[in-house]
């Protein structure tokens, strides 16, 4: 089980093994997260990625992470938030678990991820929190995982979840 623990910053400033961007299915950039990600790291980013020929909802995929001070970046694809019938919840819980997946097959230590969803992609935030709390507590990994909020409103709403999840055991 993962160290977890939730912070309120900029996950672009993170100095660790991976960060996670929350992209799209396109990994040609976008806004929020990813915007910031690629602005930081540069255009060799962008050229990276569009050789990874996009990656569906719910996988990921890394890459080098250029002028960031994290060494690599895992881009996962968050679903767009229709009303909760269309499978989210599970396509949220499989970016956790396969950004993870990638981290235990690297080596990571130290892996940082960003409210994925919630933004643009519209998930209700105490809910995506809950999947994302839960997925990363039942991951084989072993190093240390920070959720990284922008705003202290969304850091309380992932505190609160581990919290939680931690009393239910
Ligand atoms: N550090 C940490 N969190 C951030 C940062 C930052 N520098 N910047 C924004 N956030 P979003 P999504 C927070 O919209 O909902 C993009 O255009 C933000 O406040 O970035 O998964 C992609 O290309 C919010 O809490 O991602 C996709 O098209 C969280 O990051 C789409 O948005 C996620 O918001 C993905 O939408």
């Amino acid at each position: 089980m993962p160290t977890l623990f939730v912070k309120t910053g900029d996950i672009t400033e993170e100095a660790v093994d991976a960060i996670v961007n929350a992209a799209n299915a396109t990994l040609r950039g976008g806004g929020g997260v990813d915007g910031a990600i690629h602005r930081k790291a540069g255009w060799e980013l962008l050229e990276e990625c569009v050789r990874l020929k996009g990656c569906a909802p719910g996988d990921a995929k890394m890459t080098r992470a250029y002028r960031l001070p994290c060494r690599a970046v895992i881009h996962t694809v968050g679903p767009i938030w229709k009303g909760g019938a269309q499978r989210e919840a599970e396509t949220l819980a499989s970016c956790w678990r396969t950004s993870l997946d990638i981290a235990l097959r690297e080596g990571f230590r130290t892996v940082r991820f960003p409210s994925i969803s919630t933004g643009s992609y519209g998930y209700p935030i105490r809910e995506a929190a809950r999947i994302a709390v839960s997925t990363v507590l039942a991951h084989p990994f072993a190093g240390e995982v920070g959720i990284v909020c922008f705003t202290d409103e969304d850091r309380a709403v992932y505190q609160e979840a581990l919290e939680e999840a931690l009393r239910e055991g």
